[in-house]
């Protein structure tokens, strides 16, 4: 562990996995500002850091997290409330467009934001004792931090709808069957199965996997026509890398690929 006193714990795991613990427990991980600002600053620094190729973020305790710290939402106005709003969504896309994959391996209650959060994330999996729900009608307001979207476009348009109006919570099997995460497995599992998912993921040529991250991310939302051309620019790309050339040189020598990220 690199920092055990703060509200995000950071532990560097050896193969290039930083994992961000949330490390708010008594308070379910509720994102209050003090857990914003590490949140934002970690993801500058894996930005940066090359040694950092991939995030699992986790959840201490009992929550992976309970949504924004209602406790500050009480003391937003129409104005601080859009601020709040604007700077959620910035971080949260922060991740999502980070450009090395991440992974929510989430532990227990994904609730508001903290379902945001996991969303934001490359790939979501979950323990048996998760639970995911968008319970903010419940406090007259509405996710923020990109739910109404991420979701739709996670579950489709009817399961957001559900989620978002009723506020109701889903278990990890509902979760799975609607393609909110890929996997659900024991609690004691979670993490080592994360670092499994990651550390495959990792040993594969970066530049593949920041076009996929891209195409995927960006093509959602153009034309087919459009996103196919992105598509096609892409893979041209990468026909033009180093990592082209070694994979599949590696393929048809019958051994294992040594990418270098050029
Ligand atoms: N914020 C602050 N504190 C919280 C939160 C939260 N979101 N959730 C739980 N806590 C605190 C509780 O107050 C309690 O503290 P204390 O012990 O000091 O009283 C502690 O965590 C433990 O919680 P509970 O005793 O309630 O634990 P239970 O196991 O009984 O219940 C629940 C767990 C069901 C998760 C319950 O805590 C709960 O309903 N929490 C609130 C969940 C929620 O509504 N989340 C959505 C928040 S709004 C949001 O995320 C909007 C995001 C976008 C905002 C953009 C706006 C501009």
């Amino acid at each position: 562990m690199d920092n055990q006193n703060t509200v995000l714990q950071l532990t560097h795991h050896n193969s290039g996995i930083l994992q961000l613990t949330l490390n708010r427990p008594d308070a379910l991980n509720a994102l209050n500002a003090e857990l914003m600002e590490q949140l934002y600053q970690a993801l500058m620094t894996a930005n940066e850091d090359t040694t950092v190729k991939a995030l699992l973020i986790t959840g201490e305790g009992k929550a992976f997290c309970a949504g924004a710290d209602i406790k500050q939402l009480a003391k937003l106005n129409g104005q601080t409330g859009l601020e709040f709003a604007h700077h959620g969504q910035l971080i949260f896309r922060a991740l999502e467009q980070l450009g090395k994959p991440s992974l929510a391996a989430i532990n227990g209650f994904a609730l508001g934001g903290g379902c945001e959060l996991a969303m934001a994330a490359t790939m979501r999996i979950a323990a048996t004792t998760a639970l995911f729900g968008q319970p903010e009608v419940k406090l007259g307001v509405i996710p923020g931090f990109g739910g109404t979207q991420r979701l739709a476009r996670l579950v489709g348009k009817g399961r957001a709808l559900d989620m978002c109006l009723t506020g109701r919570t889903i278990k990890a099997d509902q979760a799975e069957a609607w393609g909110l995460v890929t996997e659900v497995v024991m609690p004691e599992d979670l993490l080592k199965r994360a670092i499994t998912i990651l550390s495959g993921i990792i040993q594969l040529g970066p530049l593949a996997l920041q076009s996929v991250m891209t195409v995927i991310d960006h093509g959602y939302n153009l034309s087919l026509a459009d996103a196919l051309e992105l598509e096609a620019v892409h893979f041209g790309l990468c026909c033009a890398t180093q990592d082209k050339q070694e994979g599949v040189t590696a393929f048809i020598e019958k051994r294992p690929a040594a990418f270098i990220g050029e």
